[in-house]
Order: C-alpha cells, then sequence, then structure tokens
C-alpha cells in the first residue's frame, strides 16, 4: 500500500503539471480526492492491514492528501491571477485617449429668433400665454367676429378636423381665452404653430408660426399701438427704424392698420431687400373691434384694447435673408449649421 500512496503522490504532481485551466483542476480534484478518486480508493483497502501498519499508512495517506489539497490550493489562487491579469490587459482603457467629442447642438434660427421677440416683449411686461393648437371654430373664428360663412373660414385655407374643430389658423384664440378668464387689465403675447391649408412653395408651408399681442384696459389708444410696436421695432431693428402704420381691414380690428418699418439694409433708400421702396411690411394691427371685447365679456364702454400679429418665419428669413421657407423644416445640418 505504501508504494501505491508513493505512486499516487508522484501521479498528480505530474498531472498537476500540465493542468491550465480551473475546469482542468476540478476535474484533477475529482480523480484524485473525489468519492471514487484514486486516493479515496487506496484508503478503503485500509480495513485490512495489520494493528502496526495502520496508523503508518495512515499518516503517509494524510501527508499525500495535504500535499495534493495545498498544490490545488496554490494553481487555483495562480490561475485566478492569471485569468485577473488576462482581464486587466484585454479591458485596459487608455484614459490618455481623446474623449470622443459629441457636437454641441444649436438653436434652430426660427426657436432663436422667436426667444429674441419673447424677451423685448417680456422687457415691455407682456407675459406669455399658450393655448390649444387643435382649436374650436368659436374661438378661431366665432369670437373673432368671423362669422359662419365668411370667406377665412372656407376649407382651402383651414384644416378642419370636424363641423366645429380645426387646426388653428392664427394664435388669436389664446387671446380670447385670456379675456374670458381675465379681466383687464391684460398685456400678453401668444406666439405658436398656427396651420393654413396651403401647398407647400418657397413662401408657403400648412405649419408655420405666429407672436400675436394683446393689450386690454381702460383709455388705450391707438397711439398706445403706435408707441408699443415702434419701441418693439427699435429693439429688434436698431434705434434709428422709422415706422409707419397704412390703412387696412382685420374683421376683429377696428381701425387696422399695417405697419412697415424702414429698410434695415438701405435705411430707407431703396435696395434690392425692399424692392426700392425703403419701406418693409413687417406685421399686422389694429384696436381690437368692439363686438370682440363684448363677445369675451368686456365692456367697451369702458374698456379698449390693441392687438397685433407678426409671422415668424416672415420675420426670421428677412433677418437673414433666406429666400425658401422649406428650409427651416428640411433639418439640413448644412443649412443649420450657419446659425
Ligand atoms: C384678438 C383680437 C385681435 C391679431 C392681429 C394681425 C393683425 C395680423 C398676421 C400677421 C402675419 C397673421 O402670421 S400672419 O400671417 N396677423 O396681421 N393679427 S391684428 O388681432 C387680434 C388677436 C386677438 C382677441
Amino acid at each position: 500500500m505504501k508504494q501505491q500512496l508513493d505512486e499516487i503522490r508522484r501521479q498528480a504532481a505530474d498531472s498537476l503539471a500540465s493542468i491550465t485551466s480551473a475546469s482542468a483542476l476540478e476535474a484533477f480534484r475529482i480523480e484524485f480526492l473525489g468519492k471514487k478518486g484514486r486516493l479515496t480508493e487506496v484508503l478503503r483497502g485500509m480495513g485490512g492491514l495489520s494493528a502496526e501498519e495502520r496508523p503508518v499508512i495512515g499518516q503517509l495517506a494524510n501527508e499525500v492528501r495535504s500535499f495534493i489539497e495545498e498544490q490545488i490550493a496554490k494553481l487555483s489562487e495562480d490561475l485566478e491571477n492569471a485569468a485577473l491579469e488576462q482581464r486587466l490587459a484585454e479591458e485596459r482603457i487608455d484614459i490618455t485617449m481623446p474623449g470622443s467629442k459629441r457636437p454641441l447642438g444649436k438653436k434652430h434660427p426660427l426657436t432663436s429668433v422667436l426667444d429674441e421677440l419673447k424677451d423685448i416683449f417680456i422687457g415691455m411686461g407682456f407675459s406669455i400665454a399658450e393655448g390649444p393648437e387643435v382649436e374650436l371654430d368659436y374661438y378661431n373664428f366665432e369670437a373673432l367676429n368671423l362669422p359662419k360663412g365668411h370667406p377665412a373660414r372656407d376649407t382651402q385655407d383651414t384644416f378642419y378636423i370636424n363641423e366645429n374643430v380645426l387646426l388653428r389658423t392664427q394664435t388669436s384664440p389664446v387671446q380670447i381665452r385670456v379675456m374670458e378668464k381675465q379681466k383687464p387689465p391684460i398685456k400678453i403675447i401668444a406666439p405658436g404653430r398656427v396651420y393654413r391649408s396651403d401647398a407647400v412653395d418657397a413662401t408657403h408651408s400648412p405649419l408655420f408660426h405666429q407672436i400675436e399681442g394683446l393689450v386690454v384696459d381702460k383709455g388705450i389708444t391707438m397711439g398706445d399701438l403706435k408707441g408699443t410696436l415702434e419701441a418693439f421695432c427699435k429693439k429688434l431693428y436698431g434705434e434709428d427704424t422709422k415706422i409707419r402704420l397704412r390703412p387696412h381691414h382685420f374683421p376683429f380690428t377696428e381701425p387696422s392698420c399695417e405697419l412697415d418699418i424702414s429698410c434695415p439694409a438701405c435705411n430707407g433708400k431703396g435696395c434690392r431687400v425692399c424692392k426700392g421702396e425703403g419701406w418693409i411690411e413687417l406685421l399686422g394691427a389694429g384696436m381690437v373691434h368692439p363686438r370682440v371685447l363684448e363677445t369675451c365679456g368686456i365692456d367697451p364702454s369702458v374698456y379698449s384694447g390693441f392687438a397685433f400679429g407678426i409671422g415668424l418665419e416672415r420675420t426670421v428669413m428677412r433677418r437673414f435673408d433666406i429666400d425658401d421657407l422649406r428650409l427651416f423644416y428640411e433639418n439640413n445640418l448644412r443649412f443649420l449649421k450657419q446659425f
């Protein structure tokens, strides 16, 4: 039996030398120390030894077991360290490598000019009001002195969802809603998307943006309208900008006007930009029609107001000399990167 134990120790030492993985090491452990292992088999035969031999063989067997267990533990640690070194080498991150650049985004030209317009009006004491884009016919037309049958309601101009629901054609409904809820003084702008049933071309889009304004209080006059809009134009186009008001008609304002600014490119002398006129149309405005005030429960014999509307795309196209409205919506980075 002593020879068998010596032979097992030698075989174990030989096998260990060729083990290179944790799974092979586990197979080795089972082969020698498992229930049916080589050492276990030999120890089963100890029953047949004499009383003198048993303690001697038993000690030798324990020495062989301890030798194998120590070798397994050492090799297991070596294998783990080797695996860790392998991972560290493979998963190494070179922190001196340059980071991956994240190109910085920029505001869309419509957004940056809209923010500029909002800031000017906020600086003049206006609040910003918002409302639904899917609107009721009542708020978009009827309450604005545009009764059923008025041509502005025709479906060739308006996206109707059904008889009484549509996509708003202007942001005026927001101002109606404010007048219904809030008693004067009112001083708001209503910026936002509006929809018209127009075919897309260089100057038309079914979706575009407007900024409308409304001031209602006691004793509001056309002078307030002119003074407010002149201050706005000077802030937007420079202090030496001049304005002029031309008579016009809108069903929701009386009197109505259109406001021109002196051409920023030639300062009123006449050039390509203003087509030789020296003036550029900027917005429409007027005194709120008394019937509109009445509809909202505001007594026109006590209160008066003025309102105006600016097309955002047209303003931005003029600011940056852009000749095609579609460029705003195509998300072409070569175009957008210029702003
Ligand atoms: C209420 C009463 C009156 C808003 C107004 C205009 C004149 C105007 C156009 C400018 C360019 C629309 O985007 S555009 O095509 N708008 O000319 N808008 S007065 O008048 C109102 C609004 C709300 C309760």
